[in-house]
């Protein structure tokens, strides 16, 4: 486990240095995950494809968790005012870009993983007006959307039933509708920085956790719970998202180049996340006696009644623009369940 000593030794000097290069042929590409990650894992095929595509006009550097910092704001600032040209925003983004939420809703995407991929990646939902103001208000474009797989708790005992997860101290990423989330299935939702919820799982100061099996795994976390839960909730997305600036600043051609790679990656990196959420769990199974339960659709219909609320919740927090993406969401997941029946 990489990050359990992680030490912040970064950098106001490394990225304010870079600041005067956001139209530079380096793009710096911040990751909120450490290697043997997800996130790494598409960054590596991205950078590759980049560099070869633009014939090493342009280099890919990846800076994963723990290079530019270990608070995810420094993150999405650096991204925000250039210095890092591009970079994940999951949960914690939502202090940023408030209806970037909407990828936390519980029991709205298909289950088929790869359609929720294509899904948040079409022109449909992606290039939709109210998605790209979203972002656009704040600076950020958004390039693509990476499910990372199903988010998975764990706990130190059996959770079945909302009565199970009562007053639980789950630890939820720093994003309101997560919180507003597992209160509605009765848990006390807390938040612990990524970095730090090794030893806050470890002491006790968090009683469950919510993460994709790789993330249990590359962090060390199933170490020290009892149960890992399958109730097929929710699937982990991160938003790929740019500096406006620097993405209106490409020439035509390196903005048809990167779409073009954007498209190649969506099925890349679902292939990615599916063989590493795969080789991760028997990796936990070999290394660790966990019990690992899987709800079956009975259970999960109870928490699915719960979740339900919480969709005018978002609209409640974030307002219209919130509103117009959830429903074009919602519509495009509906003809894919039409064309698929
Ligand atoms: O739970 C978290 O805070 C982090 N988990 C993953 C799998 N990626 C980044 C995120 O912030």
């Amino acid at each position: 486990m990489q990050l359990r000593n992680i030490v912040i030794g970064v950098t106001a000097m490394g990225l304010v240095g870079v600041a005067s290069s956001a139209f530079a042929e380096t793009w710096r590409f911040g990751l909120e995950e450490t290697e043997g990650s997800v996130q790494y894992g598409y960054a590596e095929e991205f950078k590759k494809l980049i560099e070869e595509k633009s014939d090493g006009d342009v280099t890919v550097q990846l800076l994963p968790y723990g290079t530019w910092g270990s608070n995810y704001s420094a993150l999405y600032d650096a991204i925000q005012n250039g210095a890092i040209q591009i970079g994940f925003g999951s949960g914690f983004l939502g202090g940023t870009v408030p209806e970037s939420q909407l990828m936390s809703l519980n029991f709205v995407m298909p289950n088929d993983q790869l359609e929720t991929a294509k899904i948040l990646n079409s022109d449909a939902f992606l290039k939709s007006d109210p998605w790209q103001q979203s972002f656009r208000k704040r600076g950020l474009v958004p390039l693509g959307a990476l499910p990372e797989g199903y988010q998975v708790w764990t706990a130190n005992k059996e959770i079945r039933t909302p009565e199970d997860m009562k007053g639980l101290q789950i630890r939820v990423m720093d994003n309101s509708l997560l919180r507003a989330t597992y209160e509605a299935y009765g848990a006390a939702p807390i938040t612990i920085a990524y970095g730090e919820l090794y030893s806050a799982l470890q002491q006790g100061q968090a009683e469950g956790n919510i993460q994709p099996v790789f993330a249990h795994e590359n962090m060390g976390f199933y170490e020290v719970q009892d149960y890992m839960i399958f109730a097929d909730q929710s699937q982990f997305v991160a938003n790929l998202i740019g500096n406006l600036d620097w993405y209106e600043g490409l020439s035509d051609d390196q903005q048809k180049m990167l779409d073009s790679v954007l498209g190649e990656m969506v099925q890349k990196g679902h292939d990615i996340q599916t063989q590493f959420n795969s080789e991760r769990l028997d990796t936990i199974k070999e290394k660790s006696d966990i019990n690992i339960i899987h709800l079956d659709e009975q259970e999960r219909d109870a928490f699915r009644k719960l979740a339900k609320p919480v969709r005018q919740t978002y609209i409640d927090m974030v307002g219209e623009r919130g509103k117009e993406s959830l429903d074009i969401l919602l519509d495009q997941i509906n003809k894919a369940d039409s064309k698929s029946q």
